[in-house]
């Protein structure tokens, strides 16, 4: 199942269950699921699934509907459209999963050479908190650059949104966009090469794990357009994730309460050249298979 959240002018936000092109709000026809969270809150307290819950509650109602089309809009308060699919408490990555993230992080480095190499390699993940809900967009929404930073780039991710005892309740798409001059200039400036405003977009759905039963095959795409031309794409795959997902759970969660419903982002296999580096106006758009697009443009802070 694939589950949203748009907005409604004079209503607010809805949940949305997207079904083949059209999207039927559950929010009308159950006024507790006013949020995703709360949809997966709900079904935990009853010991369900999410999607069990939600085809169970559909199984004899004629919802309302709306076309995805009609929704995947710019974010704009006269009219309807997508929000962030989740207000995911908080958000935490990880990083040089993929051997090429080590790969290209290194060669760039201008001290301490070697460490991601030393990383990808080790027993332990590198595991960074992102976002709070106030740092995160949605589909269409500004991602930003900040003032301080020359060489900001689009990190295209798999994440996953953690339940209870580590149980991942679905999976989004999350660009964990990140001022890397910032983080090549010191490794200690990490946090301020990936945490502030727009630093996070995630979306356009969640799709729950009955429905995307193989996580670690899916194709993921990148695309840069400026001016209407796509200046850069790339692709890679979840299969060359060098983790497993039970691993990077464990580290993540060990002496450490992450909340319910807490977005968990699984690295990037796509280092962007510096060339290609963002700009004011572009439009970073990240496909993964069985998900969708996230589409976002980007805003100078
Ligand atoms: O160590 C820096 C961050 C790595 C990262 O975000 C990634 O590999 O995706
Ligand atoms: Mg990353």
């Amino acid at each position: 199942m694939k589950l949203l959240q748009f907005y409604i002018p004079n209503t607010g936000l809805r949940v949305g269950v997207l079904k083949a092109d059209q999207v039927i709000d559950i929010t009308t026809l159950d006024q507790r699921l006013d949020s995703v969270l709360s949809v997966f809150a709900q079904a935990h307290k009853t010991n369900n699934s999410a999607s069990r819950m939600l085809t169970e509650l559909l199984s004899d109602k004629s919802p309302v509907g709306y076309d995805f089309k009609d929704l995947n809009i710019p974010p704009d308060k006269s009219l309807a459209h997508l929000l962030v699919p989740i207000y995911a408490p908080e958000v935490w990555a990880f990083g040089v999963t993929y051997k090429r993230s080590a790969e290209a992080r290194d060669e760039d480095a201008s001290q301490e050479q070697g460490i991601y190499d030393r990383v990808y390699n080790a027993k332990r993940p590198e595991c960074f908190f992102k976002a709070t809900p106030s740092r995160c967009v949605g589909p269409h929404a500004y991602i930003g650059m900040r003032s301080d930073s020359t060489l900001t780039a689009p990190e295209p991710e798999l994440a996953y949104i953690l339940g209870g005892h580590e149980e991942i309740l679905g999976y989004t798409i999350c660009n964990d966009v990140s001022a890397w001059d910032i983080e090549r200039d010191n490794p200690l400036y990490l946090p301020q090469s990936k945490i502030y405003s727009g630093c996070c977009a995630l979306g356009p759905v969640i799709v729950t794990p009955d429905e995307l039963t193989d996580p670690l095959q899916l194709e993921i795409r990148c695309r840069i357009i400026r001016k209407q031309k796509v200046i850069f794409h790339e692709s890679s795959n979840s299969s060359e994730i060098g983790r497993s997902f039970r691993e990077l759970n464990h580290y993540l969660c060990l002496h450490n309460p992450v909340p319910f419903g807490s977005a968990v982002s699984t690295g990037t296999g796509i280092m962007v050249p510096n060339e290609y580096r963002l700009k004011d106006g572009d439009i970073v758009e990240i496909d993964i298979e069985g998900i969708g697009t996230l589409s976002n443009p980007v805003q100078k802070l």
